[in-house]
């Protein structure tokens, strides 16, 4: 409805990246009016007056930034609903400042970032995308493919960030019988395995590391060149965090000189930007940032990201809000 000023009393919503199906149809006409800025550069050629009758955005992916230039835009912006368990892209602390609340989309992907950390775990050790090379370029038919090196039955698994998806993983891991440590920096409620408060000293006692704590400055390059050292020659990295958690030119500095073994990674300090040297090498297994990557799993998310909205704009509290956000509910 449009009232005598021009003004709407429905609700200006944004999908800031790239727009999807369940974005696109889950908010009714009558009550919502949808805009889309897939980029930066979309959203800074938005009018101010769309920008000032914003008062929700989702922000569809993790490579679209809701920095604090990005936020400022927005004069009554309330809720940013991420996509995405991981909100290191969302400036948490400025919206925190300016009352704005903001969710992302955890549990639901919970078992298949799991699934996929196990998957690159023995896909590493096992060499099977090396294999699969060998097979397809017809080399079997004259000798068997060599015995890896790598094997999952005589190492212990240090999982650094014991959180959702960590301890998801080492219940993979104990009914694989892994030995499971982990390291955090408080010990996490009801898990039982042995808790490291120093990073090295437990890169010390272990030889594989599966790295799953949140991006930004807290974690930032925290997998350096002492950590992989501490590791030792028996050493494989699974980085399914975020790329700026691990120190990339130490790694590859670390892999080339056998200081480590082997490194299986999801995530990338420069999206979708991978080191040529990384490339190369035939001790590491690369995905493109798959973890949470099937259908199944990727509706789930976009379905939270409009339930949150959603809520929030029926006068309920957020489903999903991040700690730092300023209300739990209304
Ligand atoms: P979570 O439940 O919040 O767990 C985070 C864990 O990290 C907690 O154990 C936390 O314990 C620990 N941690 C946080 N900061 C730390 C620090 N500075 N040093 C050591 N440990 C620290 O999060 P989650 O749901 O498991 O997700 C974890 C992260 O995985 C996400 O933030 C995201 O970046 C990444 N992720 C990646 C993909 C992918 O596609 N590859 C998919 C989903 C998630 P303390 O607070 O006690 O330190
Ligand atoms: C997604 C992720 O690939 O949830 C996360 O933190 O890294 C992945 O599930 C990402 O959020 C897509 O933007």
């Amino acid at each position: 409805m449009v009232g005598r000023n021009g003004s709407s009393d429905k609700i200006d919503l944004l999908i800031y990246g790239p727009s999807r199906p369940i974005l696109e149809n889950g908010f009714p006409q009558e009550k919502f009016i949808l805009h889309a800025a897939e980029t930066r550069h979309d959203l800074e050629r938005l009018t101010p007056a769309t920008l000032q009758k914003m008062r929700g955005v989702a922000v569809t992916y993790h490579t679209v930034h809701a920095d604090k230039a990005a936020l400022a835009l927005f004069p009554k912006l309330e809720i940013v609903a991420s996509f995405g368990v991981g909100y290191d892209h969302v400036d948490s602390s400025y919206a925190r400042e300016h009352n704005i609340v903001v969710t992302n989309t955890p549990d639901v992907l919970t078992e298949e970032v799991a699934d996929v950390a196990m998957g690159l775990l023995i896909a590493t050790l096992r060499e099977f995308v090396k294999a699969d090379r060998y097979l397809r370029s017809g080399q079997w038919s004259t000798q068997n493919y060599p015995l890896s090196a790598g094997s999952l039955r005589d190492r212990t698994v240090g999982i650094v960030g014991m959180g959702r998806i960590g301890q998801a993983i080492a219940r993979r891991l104990e009914a694989c019988r892994v030995p499971v440590v982990y390291h955090s920096r408080k010990p996490a409620q009801g898990v039982s395995h042995k808790h490291y408060a120093g990073l090295i000293e437990m890169a010390k006692a272990v030889d594989t590391l599966v790295v799953i704590v949140p991006g930004g400055a807290g974690t930032a390059k925290m997998i350096n060149a002492e950590v992989m050292k501490a590791l030792g020659p028996r050493g494989v990295i699974i980085n399914v965090a975020r790329g700026s958690v691990v120190d990339e030119p130490a790694l590859i500095t670390a892999l080339k000189s056998g200081t480590i073994l082997a490194a299986g990674l999801d995530v990338f300090e420069k999206e979708p930007n991978v080191p040529d040297e990384l490339r190369a090498m035939q001790n590491v297994v690369l995905l493109p940032h798959i973890g949470s990557a099937s259908v199944v799993t990727r509706n789930a998310m976009d379905q939270l990201v409009v339930d949150n909205l959603k809520a929030w704009f029926a006068g309920k509290p957020p489903l999903t809000p991040v700690v730092e956000t300023p209300v739990k509910g209304r």
